[in-house]
C-alpha cells in the first residue's frame, strides 16, 4: 500500500487469535517509538504492542474484540512509501466476526478434556436472546469441574436444543444461534472452568454471582474465567479500561476490596495503578533461547488445585502466626501405643493425634470452626478435619467427618485409607467436600515454618513441619532438651484478629504437649 507504514503484531510465542481488549490510539495521533497501540489478551497473559517507532497514526485497523496473531497489521502510519516495519512479519489479521456475513449456526459443546455425558446443570439463556462473545449459554458439571461454555460469537438465540439435566460430550449440539458469522460457530471456544474443586463454592464466598450481571459485564475471556475462579459478581466489578471495560488488575484489585485502578494509559502517564505502581503482564518468555528446555502440561488435578489456590491466595487476607509445640510426651506416648497397637495394623503418626487437638481448640474458638457468607458468618456445629495429602497428581485435601467423635486410631485408619485412595485417583469429591479445618503437615518430610494457603471457605489452616530436638529453659539457668513441633497457623483476617490466633496456636500447642486437656 502505498503512503502508509503497516505496524504488526510482533512475535508473540505460540499465541495465536488473540483478541484485541483495548486499543489506545486514534487517526491523527502521534505517538513515539515503545508508546502502547493495542492490548493483546490470551487466557495466559496480557500483552502491550508498542509502536517500533515514531510516527502518525493514519489509521487503526482492528477494533476491540478482533482476534489478531503474529504479522497482522493493527495500524497505519502516514508514510512516504510502501514501507515496512522490519522484524514485523507480514500475516493477514483474522477476519472479524462482527464483520462476517449473517446465517445460521449450530453451537456445539467444545473440547472439554476427558469429560463425557456431562451433565448440564443450568441454561444462561432462552430463545429470542441476543448474546454477545463469550457470553456464557449453559454450565456442566461433572463430578470433578464446572464448566460453562460461552458463545462463540454474537447472535440471537433462535432454538435451544438441550435440558437441564441432559448429558452432553464434545460435539453435542447445544444451541443454534442466528448470528453474522455462522461458519465460525463451527469451532466453539474453549469452555471456562468455574469452580473445579468441590469442596470450595466461590460464590459462598463472596455472595451470589448475579448471572445476568456477570453476562452483561464488559470483559475478556480471561477476565470472565478468573472472575469464576475468584467467585467474583463481574457486575459488581468497575472496568478501568476503554468504554468501562473490565481490566484483570480490576478483578483483583475488587476481589481485594480496593477500588479499580486508573486504567493503564493514564497510570503510565499519571504514575496510577494499583497503591501507585502499575501491574505488568505474565512475562512471555522464550526459554530455549537460553537453553534446552521440556514442555509437559499441567495435569487436570494440577490445574484444579492451582485454581483454587490462586482464587484463596488472592480473596483471603492471610496471615500466618508461628508458634511451637513441646511434644516430647506425646512422642513417648506415640511409641507406646504403637507397641500396643502393633497387632492391629494400626500405626499412629503424630497426624492423628493433631486432628484431635485442632478438635479440642476448635470448640474452645470457634470462629476458625466458621465460614463466612456475605457479611454473615456461619459457625458450624460439626468438625470435619481435611488434612493436605501429597499425591502423584497433585495436592488434595482429603477431610475426615465427624473426628469430634472418632477415636485417634480410627482417624489414623482412616486417614491411611483416604490418603490411598487419593494417591491412586480413587477418591471421591464427597471425600474431600465439607471440611471445617484442615491440617497441612509436612513433618514427615522436613522443613521448619511455612505460610500455608487457607482451603476456602474454612477460615484457618494449620500447617505443621518437622519435630526437632531444642533446648528449652524456664529460668535461664537449667536447661533440657525437648521435642519440639513447629506450627504454622494461617488465618482469614477478616474473620480473625490476631491476638485471637495467637490465643488458637497457644491452646493447640497446650494440647499437644498434653493431651488430657483434650477432655476439658
Ligand atoms: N515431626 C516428626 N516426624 C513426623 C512428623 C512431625 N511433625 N509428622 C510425621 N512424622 C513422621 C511419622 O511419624 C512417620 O515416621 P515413622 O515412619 O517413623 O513412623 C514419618 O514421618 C512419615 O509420616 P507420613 O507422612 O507417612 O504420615 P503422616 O500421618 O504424618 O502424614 C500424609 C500423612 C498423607 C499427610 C502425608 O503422607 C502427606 O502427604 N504429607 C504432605 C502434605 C503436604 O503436601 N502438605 C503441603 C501442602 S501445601 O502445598
Amino acid at each position: 500500500m502505498s503512503g502508509v507504514i503497516d505496524i504488526k503484531v510482533p512475535d508473540i510465542g505460540d499465541f495465536k487469535d488473540v483478541p484485541v481488549i483495548e486499543v489506545f490510539v486514534k487517526p491523527g495521533d502521534k505517538v513515539k517509538a515503545e508508546d502502547p497501540l493495542v492490548a493483546l489478551e490470551s487466557d495466559k497473559a496480557t500483552m502491550e504492542v508498542p509502536s517500533p517507532r515514531d510516527g502518525v497514526v493514519k489509521s487503526v485497523v482492528v477494533k476491540v474484540g478482533d482476534k489478531v496473531s503474529e504479522g497482522a497489521v493493527i495500524v497505519q502510519f502516514e508514510g512516504a512509501g510502501a514501507e515496512q516495519v522490519e522484524t514485523r512479519p507480514v500475516v493477514s489479521a483474522p477476519p472479524s466476526p462482527v464483520s462476517a456475513p449473517a446465517g445460521v449456526a449450530e453451537v456445539r459443546v467444545p473440547d472439554i478434556g476427558d469429560f463425557k455425558d456431562v451433565p448440564v446443570i443450568e441454561i444462561f439463556v432462552k430463545p429470542g436472546d441476543s448474546v454477545k462473545a463469550e457470553d456464557p449459554l449453559i454450565a456442566l458439571e461433572s463430578d470433578k469441574a464446572t464448566m460453562e461454555v460461552p458463545a462463540p460469537l454474537a447472535g440471537t438465540v433462535r432454538e435451544i436444543k438441550v435440558k437441564t439435566g441432559d448429558k452432553v460430550s464434545e460435539g453435542s449440539v447445544i444451541l443454534v444461534l442466528a448470528t453474522s458469522d455462522a461458519a465460525a460457530a463451527a469451532g466453539s471456544p474453549s469452555p471456562a472452568p468455574t469452580s473445579p474443586v468441590p469442596a470450595a463454592a466461590p460464590a459462598a464466598q463472596a455472595g451470589a454471582v448475579d448471572e445476568k450481571a456477570f453476562a452483561l459485564a464488559y470483559a475478556g475471556p480471561a477476565v470472565r474465567k478468573l472472575a469464576r475462579e475468584l467467585g467474583v459478581d463481574l457486575g459488581k466489578v468497575n472496568g478501568s479500561g476503554n468504554h468501562g471495560r473490565i481490566l484483570r488488575e480490576d478483578l483483583e484489585a475488587f476481589a481485594k476490596g480496593g477500588a479499580a485502578p486508573a486504567k493503564p494509559q493514564a497510570a503510565a502517564a499519571s504514575g496510577g495503578g494499583v497503591g501507585g505502581i502499575d501491574l505488568l503482564p505474565w512475562p512471555k518468555v522464550d526459554f530455549a533461547k537460553f537453553g534446552p528446555v521440556e514442555r509437559k502440561e499441567l495435569g487436570r488435578i494440577k490445574k484444579i488445585s492451582a485454581a483454587n489456590l490462586h482464587r484463596n491466595w488472592v480473596v483471603i487476607p492471610h496471615v500466618t502466626t508461628h508458634d511451637e509445640a513441646d511434644i516430647t510426651d506425646l512422642e513417648q506416648f506415640r511409641v507406646k501405643m504403637n507397641k500396643e497397637l502393633e497387632k492391629s495394623g494400626v500405626k499412629l503418626s503424630l497426624l492423628p493425634f493433631m486432628v484431635k487437638a485442632a478438635v479440642a481448640t476448635l470448640k474452645k474458638f470457634p470462629e476458625f470452626n466458621a465460614s463466612l457468607d456475605g457479611d454473615t458468618l456461619v459457625y458450624k456445629n460439626y468438625w470435619h478435619i481435611g488434612f493436605a495429602a501429597d499425591t502423584p497428581n497433585g495436592l488434595m485435601v482429603p477431610v475426615i467427618r465427624d473426628a469430634d467423635k472418632k477415636s485417634v486410631p480410627d482417624i489414623a485408619k482412616e486417614m491411611n485409607d483416604l490418603a490411598k485412595l487419593a494417591r491412586e485417583g480413587k477418591i471421591k469429591p464427597d471425600q474431600m467436600q465439607g471440611g471445617t479445618f484442615s491440617i497441612s503437615s509436612l513433618g514427615g518430610i522436613g522443613g521448619i515454618y511455612f505460610t500455608p494457603i487457607i482451603n476456602a471457605p474454612e477460615v484457618a489452616i494449620m500447617g505443621v513441619c518437622k519435630g526437632y530436638w531444642k533446648q528449652h529453659s524456664a529460668d535461664g539457668k537449667t536447661w533440657t532438651s525437648r521435642l519440639t513441633l513447629p506450627l504454622s497457623l494461617s488465618w482469614d483476617h477478616r474473620v480473625i484478629d490476631g491476638a485471637a490466633a495467637a490465643r488458637f496456636n497457644v491452646y493447640f500447642a497446650n494440647v499437644l504437649a498434653d493431651l488430657r486437656r483434650v477432655l476439658f
